[in-house]
């Protein structure tokens, strides 16, 4: 029995896996304690064949490694090492949708389409790519000619991605800096090369090397994969959508999506639609697509798809027994998913030839044929329905509602309504005024060691009271929305009156009859770097740095490489990044300095570690009453 007590919903579904004998993530973590003390210091280096080598934090040890590398390299190795990891989960991400998004233009990939055609002309225009006298399709593979060079530029010129979506402060201020970044395949492949075995013992180069990879995950991942994704399935709109377990419905064929990538989920669903016909044959009322994690949050904005289970969830809402299929593709999907869905009637199904999970079935999704394999795919998940039948399935009934797709296009349009001409003028009004007292971006994952804590809502609730505005994207929104804090109804709950004012007028304009929530879904993981351009938009109305605005951001939950290195990248812009747990730096004095100190007086962004959810809030906020001062507001 589990020390830990979740929500229930979380809870009822490992009551239901203990009763019934089914090992869950949380059982496994409690098999794991203690873990690893020098792990969790970042001061274990295995990285060749003397070691591995750790090095005690006390002094009682060993002070070096065999090869005399210090902590302070040892832990600045190892950070480097995780950005590559996220930057390059981000970076393949952006790369196959450039390729779908070019083998679509080249005829090759009948599936998909251009939907969203003022980003296509958009991002050309942005790019210096003349349009007149050219079709679509030769502007789009002009677009990805663009892109492919930020893989492949020898001659050490500024990413295109970058210059295309950064603002010229921050951009200057990088090229002072020397950390501007060409090439991201590049990059990743120095970034090993440099933390090899006898190359950089430079703390300091090591993480200004890690600032490099911040940026890389930022433009080439997160920046080109959005925008890839608008052009392809268009850019979300507000609408409303219900969230958590319950969305499941037992009499329907239930399929959930999993992963990252909506080039696979967008078909699954569009088939799902087309085969409804084929389930009530066999006897179910619809087909219900459900969405977990970062492709559920793609699905979300664009189709308000009912968002299932956050990445804690994702083992959980098969333990229901009333999911038909799961479909993943990559990043995030635990392997023990195939044991549980071993247990029932469910189908995993692995679709990437990089993502291969034993006891899953692998049917290979290639864009060439994406329809054949996605009927392919929904038809499977209605045969497997007919094989639940008679099946005990428990799926807890409390669900949520809440708001999604704030896209900056979204918040922008609405914010039209007010301003046509000058769009950010009432919130740049309302930020001087006080009403809105700072924004905040909460990032990242739910957390198996934290999340009986209620880290992210408790932080969030707190923030919200003071008046802040919260955004937020990836697992961290699901969290919010099941919280309901993205019902319209969170704003008069909990928030304090100049934000209350504020988005119950934002409401009236957006043409709702509700207030607007008080936190603000914008999307995946990816989509990140939605709240970079909002920002650099903020700050371009005020005319100053990202670093002087009364923002922060937040990773409350920390998990995945990805948020380390999606939270480097805000460092890079000049945000305070607050980050629980603590990322394994603290073996370092150099990087623990550097990060939460010497940062400041460089891109004037800094980690704070805290573990207290409220003391976390005020830190926060008292970072932003010091950037408001600073303004004079
Ligand atoms: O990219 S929030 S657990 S699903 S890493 Fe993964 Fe974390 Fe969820 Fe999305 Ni992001
Ligand atoms: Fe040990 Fe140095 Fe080898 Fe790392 S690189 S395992 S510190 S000898």
């Amino acid at each position: 029995m589990s020390m830990k007590t979740f929500d229930t919903v979380t809870q009822s579904l490992i009551n239901r896996a203990e009763a019934m004998g089914i090992e869950t993530g949380i059982n496994r973590l409690e098999s794991q304690l203690p873990q690893c003390g020098f792990g969790q210091l970042g001061s274990c280096c295995r990285i060749c064949y003397m070691g591995p080598c750790r090095i005690d934090p006390f002094g009682d040890g060993a002070s070096k490694g065999v090869c005399g590398a210090t902590a302070d390299v040892i832990v600045c190795r190892n950070l480097l090492r995780e950005e590559v990891g996220g930057a390059a989960s981000h970076v393949g991400h952006a790369r196959h949708v450039v390729l779908a998004f070019q083998k679509m233009l080249e005829g090759k990939a009948p599936g998909y389409k251009i939907t969203d055609r003022n980003k296509l002309m958009d991002i050309a225009s942005r790019l210096g790519i003349k349009t007149e006298d050219k079709s679509d399709i030769e502007i789009g593979k002009e677009i990805v000619g663009k892109a492919l060079e930020d893989i492949s530029n020898q001659n050490g010129e500024p990413m295109n991605w970058l210059k295309l979506s950064a603002q010229s402060r921050e951009f200057e201020m990088w090229k002072e800096q020397g950390i501007l970044i060409s090439n991201a395949h590049n990059e990743i492949e120095e970034a090993m090369h440099r933390t090899s075995m006898g190359n950089d013992a430079d703390p300091v180069n090591l993480l200004l090397a890690c600032l490099k990879m911040g940026l890389v995950d930022g433009y080439a991942g997160l920046h080109m994969a959005t925008d890839f994704h608008d052009i392809l399935f268009g850019t979300p709109q507000i609408t409303t959508v219900e969230a958590n377990i319950g969305v499941l419905d037992k009499d329907k064929v239930n399929i959930a999506i999993h992963g990252h990538n909506p080039v696979l989920s967008e078909k699954i669903l569009e088939w799902a639609f087309k085969m409804k016909e084929e389930a009530k044959k066999r006897g179910a009322l619809d087909i219900n697509v459900v969405g977990v994690c970062c492709t559920g949050n793609e699905l979300t904005m664009r189709h308000g798809v009912p968002l299932a289970a956050h990445n804690l969830q994702s083992e959980l809402v098969l333990i229901t027994g009333a999911v038909d299929a799961m479909v993943v593709d990559m990043q995030c999907i635990w392997p023990s998913l195939a044991m549980i869905a071993e247990c029932f009637h469910t189908k995993l199904i692995t679709t990437e030839p990089f993502v291969k999970i034993p006891g899953a079935i692998h049917v290979p999704f290639d864009v060439e044929h994406a329809d054949e394999e996605a009927k392919n795919i929904v038809m499977m998940a209605i045969d497997s329905f007919k094989e639940r039948k008679g099946e005990d399935v428990h799926i807890p009934k409390e669900k949520s509602v809440g708001f999604v797709g704030f896209s900056v296009e979204a918040i922008v349009g609405m914010l039209k309504k007010i301003d046509s001409s000058d769009p950010l003028k009432p919130i740049v009004d309302n930020i001087v005024n006080g009403n809105i007292y700072g924004v905040v971006g909460f990032v990242g994952c739910p957390s198996i060691k934290l999340r009986d804590t209620f880290m992210t809502e408790k932080m969030t609730k707190e923030l919200l009271k003071n008046n802040v505005l919260v955004v937020t994207t990836g697992c961290t929104a699901q969290i919010c929305i099941q919280a309901g804090l993205m019902d319209s109804s969170a704003t008069d709950k909990y928030c304090g009156e100049g934000l209350k004012t504020v988005l119950h007028a934002l409401g009236k304009a957006a043409g709702f009859d509700v207030p607007l929530p008080p936190v603000w879904h914008m999307g995946s993981c990816v989509d990140n770097a939605r709240i970079g351009t909002l920002l650099g938009a903020l700050a371009d109305r005020i005319g100053v740095k990202i670093s002087q605005l009364p923002v922060a951001g937040s990773a409350p939950e920390l998990v995945q490489e990805k948020a380390i290195s999606i939270g480097t990248w805000f460092l890079a812009l000049g945000l305070l990044v607050h980050i629980a747990p603590s990322p394994r730096i603290l073996g370092s004095p150099v990087a623990t300095n550097i990060l939460t100190k010497d940062l400041e007086n460089i891109t004037g962004g800094k980690v704070y570690v805290e573990l207290d959810p409220i003391k976390a809030a005020a830190g926060i906020i008292s970072h932003i009453k010091h950037k408001r001062t600073e303004l004079g507001i």
